[in-house]
């Protein structure tokens, strides 16, 4: 039997990126697909019985599958560059707390009271390889058509299918699964706290209330590519000057805007040459807002001064929208309940989206959060104490006991 932080310290150099530090563990990747093996093998030791769904979901039971039983589960592949913590620590913590329950004399065999446990991997949680977050579980619910999810491609050109394909799926049974969500009876995600909520003292583990909405927009800015050294200032329409200032206006607006969150993370440049006047530039908007209509407003406010900036460069802006979330709040009777297993947990609200959110839609769907003193997170940065770690599968194994 493994502590959480046994299990975390046996994948600690899995995925690392030598260049961003970190991990960088996109989904269907060597590193991602060696923490699937990791996780199947952890699972099997436990005696769990494994199946990979249609989707790709791993559900690991402890019991007969059955319809309405307790799931948990989180995901394994990263940001690039991103954290040991964020999806891996409710992974582990979900063997952890299987170990503690059966310390506490549970057995797996469907004997007395308590109903079968799963626990499920969802791929592309991050959605950092195809672009939508938590595409795993938005197929499972058909919250994303199968044919969309399925022509996304990668920065390699690769689809979805393809991938699919190559790791043993059938592209023409991806997509919604209804017999698969009959199996969840209540749903249970355990993640590190991404932000500030835990961070001075008090409790480590907090039960969640809601998921902030949040959505992805492509805009793509468009010039004149040329040559660097013959075009004259004057003479140029230059989409990098325009996509610039669009970045500088996309955080103008969002700080005027109480709560709302607007980032450009990832920018890329056509063809992407240092002595060439790019022809085009591909920026990517991440926008949040707890209220959906003020995101709607918040992308139209953008999009109208990227418009402005475009023209004022001699250049054109198209804005796509690649994904939207709205606001989510958890089951109140499920939380209610995991709160009289936790007493004292703090109620936390999640600037970050999660699987969970996307079940939240069709099954009760709860979560827990665990200190991250700095709140910082999609970084090398992101950290879990010990015991902190510690204290969160035991709050899971515990929420899991009350709830089997
Ligand atoms: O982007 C998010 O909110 C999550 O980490 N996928
Ligand atoms: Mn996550
Ligand atoms: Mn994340």
């Amino acid at each position: 039997m493994e502590t959480v932080n046994q299990l975390l310290d046996s994948i600690k150099d899995v995925g690392r990126d030598a260049m961003r530090g970190g991990y960088s563990r996109a989904a269907y990747s060597t590193p991602e697909l060696d923490l699937r093996h990791w996780f199947i093998e952890q699972a099997q030791q436990r005696g769990l019985q494994v199946e990979t769904d249609r989707n790709g979901i791993i559900w690991a039971w402890w019991g007969t599958p059955q319809d309405g039983a307790l799931v948990t589960g989180s995901h394994l592949d990263s940001v690039p560059g991103g954290g040991a913590f964020d999806g891996p620590l409710g992974i582990a913590s979900a063997l952890a707390a299987v170990d503690i329950l059966k310390t506490r004399g549970l057995d797996s065999k469907n004997t007395g009271p308590h109903r079968s446990l799963a626990i499920t991997v969802f791929p592309e949680e991050e959605g950092s390889r195809f672009g939508v977050a938590c595409l795993g579980s938005r197929l499972l619910t058909g919250a994303i058509d199968a044919d969309k999810a399925l022509n996304l491609r990668d920065v390699d050109g690769n689809t979805f299918a393809d991938i699919a394909r190559g790791n043993r799926l059938d592209p023409g049974r991806v997509g919604r699964d209804p017999e698969a969500i009959a199996r969840i009876g209540d749903f249970v995600e355990l993640h590190v706290e991404q932000g500030k909520g835990l961070g001075h003292g008090g409790p480590a583990i907090a039960v969640g209330s809601s998921i902030l909405g949040h959505g992805r927009w492509k805009l793509s800015v468009s010039g004149q590519g040329n040559h660097a050294g013959t075009t004259l200032m004057a003479d140029r329409a230059d989409p990098m000057v325009a996509a610039a200032q669009i970045v500088v206006a996309v955080r103008d607006t969002a700080a005027r805007q109480p709560d709302a969150r607007a980032t450009v993370g990832r920018l890329t440049p056509v063809p992407g040459g240092t002595n060439v006047i790019a022809s085009r530039v591909d920026l990517w908007l991440d926008a949040r807002h707890p209220d959906d209509a003020v995101t709607a407003q918040l992308i139209s406010a953008i999009y109208g001064v990227a418009r402005e900036i475009a023209a004022s460069e001699g250049c054109a802006v198209t804005l796509t929208e690649e994904s939207y979330s709205g606001t989510v709040h958890f089951d109140p009777g499920l939380s209610r309940r995991i709160g009289e297993l936790l007493p004292g947990a703090p109620v936390l609200a999640s600037g970050a989206g999660h699987d969970a959110g996307v079940l939240a839609g069709h099954v009760p769907s709860a979560m827990l959060f665990v200190r991250n003193p700095s709140g910082i997170s999609h970084s090398p940065e992101e950290y879990v104490a010990d015991e902190d770690a510690a204290a969160g599968a035991l709050a899971l194994a515990d929420v899991l006991e009350g709830l089997l």
